[in-house]
């Protein structure tokens, strides 16, 4: 059986670990009435959109396909009684914008405020691929890193401390082999967990910034609130700006950003993302 297909449609699939997942009701495209939105983040070619499949039953493609759409695919699934919508972003190896794949996957960590952040990581490239959970960690708190690929790393005999890991971290690392359905359940109990608070994350910044940056960051954090009291992360954005990134600067001079003149603008798509029940 195709372990990254659809939900049970022989018997077979009735005792198969994949589809047999206690306490997950795949919903497919039914999105209706969410109680919690999931994002899937991670560089390309991870497994994301396995684990998507693996949790909504749906058939986002997967493997390396080339020219592939940027859009996001959503879709649903139930665990635990509790409904969540799952975004799977794109691939990227930053969130700095610097193409559209990472402006959408940026945007909607910043903007869609997703409840849970599943972090996908290649346990075989561990090191390249923590650069973009630290970026996800700046923008949002409650992230699940997800160790994926175990399968191939125990057959390059890498070993991975994940319980150090998760406290290095701050957040809590479940160990999968999506391909494989392996890890799934523990995955959704720690989505689950830091879904409804009942898991706390606290994020360890690597990077204790200088009296004077600290001082230039507070000012600009400041003003930010003062203009824009709305913005999800202002030190984030006041980080972007310090940087030099045009596009936040552009998104604050035209508006997009939530400020007084978005208002509006910003409550409508708060309520598009978040549905009719919030
Ligand atoms: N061996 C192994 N392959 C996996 C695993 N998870 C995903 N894959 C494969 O890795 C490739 C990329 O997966 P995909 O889900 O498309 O990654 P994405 O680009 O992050 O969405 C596909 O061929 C998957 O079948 C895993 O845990 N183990
Ligand atoms: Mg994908």
């Amino acid at each position: 059986m195709n372990p990254t297909s659809t939900p049970p449609t022989s018997p077979a699939c009735a005792t198969c670990p994949v589809h047999n997942l206690a306490g997950l009701k795949r919903l497919g495209v039914d999105m209706a009435d969410w109680d919690y939105v999931v994002a899937l983040a991670g560089n390309p070619n991870v497994g994301k959109s396995t684990v998507f499949n693996n949790l909504t039953g749906l058939r986002q493609h997967t493997g390396n396909w080339p020219g592939k759409t940027v859009t996001r695919a959503e879709g649903g699934f139930e665990y635990a009684g509790r409904r969540h919508k799952l975004v799977d972003l794109p691939g990227t190896y930053s969130l700095l914008a610097t193409s559209t794949d990472e402006e959408v996957a940026r945007d909607f960590l910043l903007f869609g405020r997703p409840d849970v952040t599943i972090a996908v990581v290649d346990a075989t490239r561990l090191e390249r691929n923590l650069n973009l959970v630290l970026q996800v960690l700046e923008i949002t708190e409650r992230v699940v890193v997800c160790l994926n690929l175990l399968d191939q790393a125990r057959r390059l005999g890498i070993e991975i401390d994940d319980r150090r890991l998760a406290r290095d971290l701050g957040v809590p690392v479940v160990r999968t082999a999506a391909r494989y359905g392996e890890g799934t359940q523990a995955l959704l109990q720690a989505v689950d967990e830091v879904a409804t608070g009942r898991a706390a994350c606290r994020p360890r910044r690597v990077f204790e910034e200088p009296p004077v940056l600290k001082q230039a960051l507070n000012s600009l954090v400041t003003e930010l609130t003062r203009l824009h009291p709305d913005l999800p992360n202002p030190r984030w954005v006041a980080w972007r700006l310090l940087d030099g990134d045009q596009r936040i600067a552009e998104a604050l001079r035209d508006g997009e950003l939530p400020g007084p003149s978005a208002t509006a603008r910003q409550a409508g798509a708060a309520a598009a993302v978040r549905g009719s029940n919030s």
